[in-house]
């Protein structure tokens, strides 16, 4: 036990101060105390101010439009959608370092800007990108570990499990446990399991495919590649068009402010100074729920379905009543829909217009366009859904299957590794403000009678 901890420690020490590929912690450092000052100036100015009201529907509801979370990373907006740091999808797409075909943005860039707020010098991104590759290696335990979970398991549960079993080697709970830690110092060691965790999860989740659907037949790390270029060659994807598809893929789906089911468990469960293994564990538990994340891999199903008792060259009509169908089975159109989105989904026309690049005749791919064009018209008709438009994931599953990932279970797990980058940003950032433990309240049936109703009896 002495000496991983002592091992542990000069780890840190390493990384901490003879690292030469440390720009982004630089930076940081350089920020952190800067942007402390500017939180501490919002709150005395407007700490007393009220954001908003909650009704008792909305406390039952599921907290729509209950905006008391402080993500500083992302913000949605109902009608444009997502924009990280203040740029929106197309503007990201424009201003980031891009992929070898000089189109899709690259994530490591992203991860910059989630960061820091400025978009990464060439310097400053190739040092990420380095250290990445440096910090990315996967020990010969942990493969052992991934190659033994049973292949029966869904692989966001594989990938949830090595996340756990990675916790052993978080540089915070060491420090933590030996009591040698103090709140300032926190984000640092939360930035270098953040920084490890981003670094190893493409590599784990390839692995995780590997052994769950080839045999476990292992493809090495190409180090010339960028983070999303190796995980599509790990994957086993060799052709260029894999890898621009993952850069945007991964780049898009990083983060889509604090609200959201993944990105919330993961900051509540960090809140409790749960390390980020732990809370990203949790965050992709959440993600793995067909209302969220898994929704993609239920629209490829639903979509084969649909083609399995329709047939090719499926007419608008016999796709309205599919549709209708499918709702009074009392089931949901996975891709349709959204908790706070009303209009399409930005991210869902970034992977058309990829799909109109890259794509051309490809029926599954055709039948995600007409029913862009044919569903909403039939969710507007069923009064209740409060937005007809789709969602990213409407688009997302049939771009990996064109280009031959047939196994849909899987594709949850990409976008696990794409939204990794927004919900380490934000756990580095919610311990440098030194957040506290999020605690809100709750309230019972009889609490409601008891403070509106006339009827105080409610037992
Ligand atoms: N198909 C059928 N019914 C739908 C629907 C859809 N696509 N979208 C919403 N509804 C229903 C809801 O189930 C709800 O019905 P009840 O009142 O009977 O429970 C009603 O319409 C009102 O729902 P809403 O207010 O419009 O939507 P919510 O905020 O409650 O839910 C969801 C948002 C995304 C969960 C919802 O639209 C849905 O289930 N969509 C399909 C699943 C999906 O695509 N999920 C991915 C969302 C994006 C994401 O998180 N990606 O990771």
């Amino acid at each position: 036990m002495h000496s991983k901890q002592q091992s542990v420690a000069q780890l840190f020490y390493r990384s901490l101060y003879n690292n030469t590929h440390g720009l982004l912690k630089q930076r940081m450092r350089e920020l952190v105390p800067v942007k402390q000052a500017l939180l501490r100036d919002v709150r005395k100015r407007y700490g007393s101010k009220e954001v908003c009201k909650v009704t008792v529907d909305q406390a039952i509801g599921g907290m729509r439009n209950v905006f008391a979370l402080f993500y500083d990373a992302s913000l949605l907006d109902a009608k444009t959608g997502i924009t990280m740091r203040d740029y929106n999808i197309p503007e990201l797409q424009e201003y980031l370092q891009k992929g070898e075909n000089g189109h899709e943005p690259l994530p490591e860039a992203l991860f910059w800007l989630l960061c820091t707020g400025d978009f990464p010098s060439e310097q400053e991104f190739a040092d990420v990108q380095q250290e990445w590759k440096q910090r990315g290696q996967l020990d010969s335990q942990t493969q052992h570990f991934i190659l033994s979970l049973p292949k029966t398991a869904h692989p966001m549960t594989m990938l949830s499990q090595t996340l756990l079993y990675l916790q052993k080697d978080s540089l915070f709970q060491q420090v933590y446990d030996q009591g040698k830690v103090s709140k300032p110092q926190y984000w640092e060691y939360f930035y270098e399991d953040a920084m490890n965790l981003l670094a190893k999860i493409p590599r784990v989740a390839a692995l995780i495919y590997r052994h769950k659907y080839k045999n476990g037949e292992i493809i090495s790390a190409d180090e010339s590649l960028d983070w999303a270029g190796n995980y599509a060659h790990m994957l086993g994807y060799k052709k260029f068009e894999v890898r621009e598809c993952l850069r945007g893929y991964l780049s898009i789906h990083a983060d889509h402010e604090g609200g959201n089911v993944s990105a919330h468990t993961t900051h509540l469960v960090g809140s409790a100074l749960a390390d980020p293994y732990l809370s990203y564990s949790a965050g992709v538990n959440g993600l793995a729920g067909p209302l969220h994340g898994l929704a993609n891999q239920e629209v490829l199903k639903w979509l084969l379905e649909m083609r399995d008792e329709l047939g090719e060259n499926i007419s608008n009509e016999k796709i309205q009543d599919y549709v209708l169908t499918t709702i009074r089975e009392g089931k949901v159109i996975p891709g349709y829909g959204h908790a706070v989105l009303r209009y399409t989904d930005p991210r869902f026309i970034h992977q058309k217009d990829f799909a109109a690049r890259h794509i051309k005749d490809d029926p599954l791919v055709d039948l995600v366009r007409q029913c862009y064009h044919v569903i909403p018209p039939v969710l507007k008709t069923i009064g209740k859904i409060q937005n007809p438009w789709p969602n990213v994931d409407a688009h997302s599953g049939v771009l990996l299957y064109h280009y031959g990932m047939r196994e849909f279970q899987y594709y949850t797990v990409v976008f696990a590794v794409s939204r990794a980058l927004g919900c380490m940003a934000n756990l580095i950032w919610s311990r440098a403000f030194g957040l506290p433990i999020e605690r809100p309240g709750s309230i019972t049936m009889r609490w409601i009678e008891e403070k509106f109703g006339e009827n105080q009896n409610l037992k």
